[in-house]
């Protein structure tokens, strides 16, 4: 099913004067469009390399899904997070005030973390505060670009280290080797169950 771009939940002046109408109208209908459009290209492209069992692009095609998917996700979560300044609290209340209470001491002392750390963004990218299912703990993330391979909000479900002392000793520079054994050594009850905890079968 190919990926569509959201409607946004306010019109393109609603965030003025923070963000002017020009400039959210241009980011949604341009920009983030691009995303879309870029995802849904790469993911047709790695279903033709499936079909054709040819991976000689694997590496592009890879980066062209984190790069467009990361867009895509990260751009439809920051509409969503923004609202009128009309309508907009100072702070949070309930469960997410005491978790960030909690994990980072004061809510101001979140903020001027958070502040910091989307200020000191090397080049391109993004602040993020994330929940992590890992240890049910929040955290402050600064993103470069906004993928680096990952798509943001994704579980881990299957992983494979291919650091080179995963797999040295033994394969040495075999990575191609430690790979293909590495199938018959899957746990697929624990992958299946994290799959069912995730998407809540
Ligand atoms: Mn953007």
């Amino acid at each position: 099913m190919a990926h569509e771009l959201p409607t946004l939940p306010y019109a393109y002046d609603a965030l003025e004067p923070v963000i002017d109408e020009e400039t959210l109208r241009i980011h949604h209908t341009k920009h983030h469009a691009g995303y879309v459009t870029g995802l849904n290209k790469a993911e047709d492209d790695l279903a033709k390399a499936r079909q054709a069992g040819d991976y000689a692009l694997i590496k592009n095609l890879s980066k062209n899904a984190a790069f467009h998917g990361s867009g895509h996700i990260l751009h439809s979560l920051f509409w969503d997070n923004l609202v009128s300044p009309s309508k907009a609290k100072d702070a949070p209340s309930g469960h997410l005030a005491e978790a960030i209470a909690r994990d980072f001491g004061s809510f101001d002392a979140f903020k001027a973390q958070f502040t910091a750390a989307t200020i000191d963004v090397e080049g391109s990218g993004w602040g993020i505060l994330a929940y992590r299912p890992f240890d049910g703990k929040l955290v402050i993330l600064q993103s470069e670009k906004h993928q680096d391979l990952a798509q943001w909000g994704a579980q881990p479900l299957l992983v494979c280290d291919v650091w080179e002392h995963a797999y040295y000793l033994k394969y040495r520079n075999a990575r191609a080797d430690f790979v293909k054994a590495f199938w018959s050594i899957v746990n697929w009850d624990v992958v299946a169950e994290r799959y069912c905890r995730a998407a809540g079968c």
